[in-house]
């Protein structure tokens, strides 16, 4: 499919036949890798790293090249477009970004700029360097943060246990924060569309923090922006994966969003996922990233246990329910993707 040599990450997320489960890891191109350290070192700090395309370019690509994954996603974050708009940040050392304009009151949302994709050209390089480097090998994923969680980061001005000042903006501000979302929408539709013509062939909605909301919450300010940018995808046969931490309490109002494929962690059943998709969507997910903590014959165990829960149809695409961390050791990373290649085949 589409000029790929290894198309199953596509054919899985489609619900098309598989010979086997593909699987891809989140935050597989990361501090863990010796390698990515060495690169990390030479771009200086993570701003000037995701801005440098050959950097970028070479940091994609090393999950395929050492660990055998079925997919890249390109290295870049979810706060790369914020910088078009006039969002001001940085990340600091063991604390991740720290924002230098937070929003505080609703006049601070009017203040913000038109996105301009010409802002993050170096993005739409980065994503063709990929498919040039890997001779398309395997597919790329691109990405983005869903508004919630953008918006979460825009108003805390850091990562919090309890988003307190972005949920409190949320309560004392409905129509602003709803504004908020619905501006941050209107950007993500562009920045994916862009990925897109790029080159990208699927693309993925990190809502890492939507899980912080009640149901209903959830259903009124983070869903809606998430469907919003769905219907405005531009798309040949790219498909959209929306991913959400923290989904068990609304699983059934996530899966009307329209995606293709739902990622979830690993707080939910997969049987139970298989069962509400009822062979409508994809699933991507969902082990536990603590387990490759875990002896090599747990993580057999609890690889597998996975697998069984989907069983042999096609429709799941293998991955973790949260990203890898930065003291994980590479051998047992490449022991799962292993374990679930020779374990998955039909
Ligand atoms: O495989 C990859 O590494 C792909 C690139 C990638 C992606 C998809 C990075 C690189 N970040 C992301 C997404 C991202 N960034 C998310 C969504 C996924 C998730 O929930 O983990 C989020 C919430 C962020 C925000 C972010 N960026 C954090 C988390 C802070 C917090 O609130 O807990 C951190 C630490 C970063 C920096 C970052 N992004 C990526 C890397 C490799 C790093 C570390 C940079 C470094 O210091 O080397």
């Amino acid at each position: 499919m589409k000029d790929l040599k290894n198309d199953l990450f596509l054919r899985a997320c489609l619900r098309e036949p598989v010979e086997r489960t593909p699987i891809w890891l989140m935050r597989q191109a990361g501090r863990y890798m010796p390698e990515y350290r060495e690169l990390r070192e030479k771009a200086g700090n993570f701003v000037t790293f995701y801005k440098d395309i050959d950097l970028s370019v070479k940091a994609t690509v090393l999950p395929r090249k050492l660990l055998g994954v079925d997919a890249s996603i390109i290295f870049s974050d979810i706060l790369t477009p914020l910088e078009s708009i006039g969002v001001k940040f940085e990340f600091r050392e063991g604390e991740g970004p720290v924002f230098l304009n937070p929003i505080e009151t609703p006049d601070d949302i009017l203040k913000l700029k038109p996105f301009d994709k010409n802002d993050v050209y170096y993005v739409g390089e980065i994503i063709k360097g990929v498919n040039r480097a890997l001779n398309r090998e395997i597919p790329t994923i691109g990405f983005c943060g869903a508004p919630f969680t953008l918006a979460a980061y825009m108003i805390e001005g850091r990562t919090s246990r309890d988003f307190k000042k972005a949920k409190a903006f949320m309560y004392n501000y409905p129509d602003a924060f709803k504004d908020l979302l619905d501006r941050l929408a209107d950007m993500l539709i562009e920045y994916l569309n862009f990925q897109i013509e790029s080159g990208a062939d699927a693309v993925q909605i990190f809502d890492s923090w939507g899980g912080y909301l009640s149901p209903d919450d959830y259903r009124e300010f983070a869903l809606p922006p998430v469907k919003k940018i769905i219907k405005g995808i531009k798309r040949d046969y790219q498909p959209v994966i929306h991913f959400t931490k923290g989904v068990a309490g609304f699983f059934d109002d996530m899966i009307t969003s329209g995606a293709d494929v739902y990622s979830v962690d690993w707080m939910i059943d997969l049987s139970e996922v298989k069962e509400k998709l009822n062979g409508k969507a994809a699933a991507q997910g969902n082990l536990d990233p603590i387990v490759l903590y875990a002896s090599k014959d747990v993580i057999r165990e609890k690889a597998v246990s996975i697998l069984n829960k989907w069983g042999k149809d096609t429709g799941h695409i293998f991955n973790l329910g949260h990203g890898l961390m930065p003291d994980m050791e590479v051998e047992k990373v490449k022991y799962l993707v292993d374990v679930v290649k020779k374990e998955s085949v039909r």
